[in-house]
């Protein structure tokens, strides 16, 4: 029986999608026990070295373990995205990093919490080692679902195609809704991807973000072993809770949200991973200008920040700026979104449907207009809709294809989202039920109480 306190030890992959969870469970941990935290570097976006360092400053009870990768030639493929890149180096010093890790922790590892986007030898280790391991999947349980049965689906097919696929006792996920990578066998992604969904089956025990009342239906059917048997224990943490402390963004925003009216504003921002085209960003311009609704609009056109030089004036065109200046503000860079979608004045988000766009929405009560572009956001957009968080538009962009949404059909629907308020109402009452159950006494944090006592055992 351990009798010193507890040491969790957090192992994140790359992208802001997976540290801002990551670090946001630290956090939440650090209140109950020992807490240490590998920080990889470089990283790929300028936006990760910034949280790392100001996360660490601002938290000094999360213990700092600073890896230094090294470099790898990945040149077999040219054309990855550079986050499935840096996924595949830190799998590959899987070994060093752990032994890093022993010999830099001021006391021994209790357990260790892993990033899906790199369980597998991380997994593989800590089972040699004798060290507890968890998995933080850091999107919801309905992609968990898919993740934990794919590898199944997969050794079951007889060719090599793929097809629309029915998880048992859950939902069958179409052709259209599986992220695109995977419908290549080759591609960096798939065979990472299926290897990680089989560890899933095999740690003791598995970190979802999301709440019960967001997903009861699929959080039931994982947990009585209908999609997998045997699946390990399943804690919800969702919504984990924001950091506090400075987020480096454009502050400007904030004067300008505070004077618009209550639930006014329609926040727009595909997250890190999505660099949307020139022409469906001009699209975009003309059906939020045509909508008549107030804006925040964030825009990225690169999927790595530091490489996004595109100039506002180019990519909206003549007078754009002139015709919305009452009712429009356009960003480019990072803004601080969970405080964005706390303002009282947003009363409307359109997102690609990130797992964690979707929890810091459920957790504010603001409703959705779910336009999913990659990966896991046709699946995330599921429960946004079953929940009455959001609505969503299934035909609109197929995963990165060049098909083009017009801006008279985004005007529609933004329109009809914010005048929507049998949507804001049960929005509302989303959030109600996510707040409760972040709080204390609430399923997500007696859920990691519940661990913290599992692990002292
Ligand atoms: Br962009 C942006 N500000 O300007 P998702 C993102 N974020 O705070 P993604 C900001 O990054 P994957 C910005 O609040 C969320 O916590 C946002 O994660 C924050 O989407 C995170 O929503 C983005 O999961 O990641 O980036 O596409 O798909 O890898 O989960």
């Amino acid at each position: 029986k351990q009798l010193i306190e507890p040491h969790v030890v957090l192992i994140p992959s790359a992208g802001m999608g997976h540290l801002n969870p990551f670090s946001r469970l630290a956090a939440s941990l650090a209140d109950l026990c020992k807490v240490s935290m590998v920080s990889i570097s470089p990283t790929v976006s300028s936006a990760e070295s910034n949280h790392l360092s100001n996360m660490f400053s601002a938290y000094p009870q999360i213990h700092p373990i600073h890896f230094k990768m090294p470099c790898y030639d990945l040149s077999d493929y040219p054309d990855a995205d550079p986050f499935f890149l840096r996924w595949e180096m830190i799998s590959r010093c899987a070994s060093d990093i752990i032994n890093h890790i022993r010999t830099n922790c001021p006391v021994p590892v209790t357990a260790l919490v892993v990033d899906i986007a790199v369980a597998e030898k991380f997994v593989h280790l800590s089972k040699s080692l004798d060290i507890p391991c968890y998995i933080l999947y850091t999107t919801t349980a309905a992609m968990l679902s898919f993740s934990a049965y794919f590898p199944t689906y997969c050794d079951s097919k007889t060719t090599v195609c793929l097809g629309d696929v029915e998880i048992p006792g859950l939902r069958t996920v179409s052709m259209a809704s599986i992220p695109r990578m995977l419908h290549d066998p080759k591609n960096l992604f798939t065979q990472p991807f299926i290897e990680n969904g089989r560890m899933l089956l095999k740690v003791d025990g598995i970190f979802v973000n999301t709440f019960e009342s967001f997903e009861r239906d699929t959080l039931a059917v994982l947990r009585d072993g209908r999609a997998q048997p045997d699946f390990p224990p399943t804690i919800t943490v969702g919504p984990l809770m924001p950091l506090k402390m400075p987020i480096a963004g454009t502050a400007k925003v904030f004067p300008w949200l505070d004077k618009q009216p209550v639930n006014s504003v329609v926040y727009v921002n595909f997250g890190n991973c999505t660099g949307m085209s020139k022409d469906q960003i001009r699209e975009l311009g003309l059906g939020l200008e045509t909508s008549g609704c107030r804006f925040l609009w964030v825009i990225k056109t690169t999927v790595v920040d530091s490489q996004d030089v595109a100039e506002l004036d180019d990519l909206l065109g003549e007078g754009f700026f002139e015709r919305i200046k009452e009712r429009g503000m356009v960003v480019k860079g990072w803004v601080d979104q969970n405080a964005v979608l706390g303002s009282n004045s947003v009363g409307g988000f359109v997102s690609h449907s990130g797992g964690n766009s979707v929890m810091e929405a459920a957790m504010h009560g603001v409703r959705m207009l779910a336009w999913p572009m990659l990966g896991d956001q046709r699946i995330n957009a599921v429960p946004v809709v079953e929940s009455g968080l959001g609505m969503w538009v299934e035909n609109w962009s197929w995963q990165g294809e060049d098909k083009i949404v017009s801006g008279k059909e985004i005007g529609e629907k933004v329109k009809e989202m914010m005048a929507n308020e049998a949507l804001l109402a049960t929005a509302c009452l989303v959030g109600e039920e996510a707040r409760r159950a972040a709080a204390p006494g609430g399923t997500s944090y007696k859920g990691l109480v519940e661990f913290v006592e599992n692990i002292k055992k």
